[in-house]
């Protein structure tokens, strides 16, 4: 376990590389896709989210949330990635709507660093932007 230090301008330049990020985006997609139908369903993205620690970071829910706000919310979420309301989410929708969601993060954390601590099998994508930045900083 590790911690990086992240801000808007980490988390914007990884949502900017644009081949970097559709790489990040499609491995996501294909490791959330659990019965490989070429769509997420709502479980899945809910799992999805739950994985990412989105959820923590971006809508600030705390652990006392109770679980019928909770899928009331990812009910909401879905709905926001499912932008042409056929009831799944294909890959195109995902990329769209995830890369929404990390500029927003971006804005959120502005010029203010935050620390994350990181588990050492750490996969999300505010690790992937620290990574990335680091890689650019040494190389
Ligand atoms: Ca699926």
């Amino acid at each position: 376990m590790g911690v990086v230090i992240i801000d808007g301008s980490t988390v914007r330049s990884f949502v900017e590389d644009e081949a970097q990020f559709k790489k990040s985006a499609d491995e996501a997609f294909a490791a959330l896709d659990l019965n490989s139908d070429g769509v997420l369903s709502r479980s899945e993205l809910r799992r999805a989210f739950e994985s990412l620690r989105l959820i923590e970071t971006h809508f600030g829910v705390d652990v006392a949330t109770p679980p019928e706000e909770l899928t009331k919310l990812y009910d909401s979420i879905f709905n926001q990635f499912d932008c042409d309301k056929s009831g799944t989410v294909d890959q195109m929708e995902f990329t769209a709507e995830l890369k929404n969601i990390l500029l927003a993060i971006a804005d959120g954390l502005g010029s203010s660093p935050i620390q994350m601590a990181l588990e050492d099998d750490d996969s999300g994508f505010l690790k992937k932007a620290a990574d990335l930045e680091a890689s650019k900083l040494s190389g």
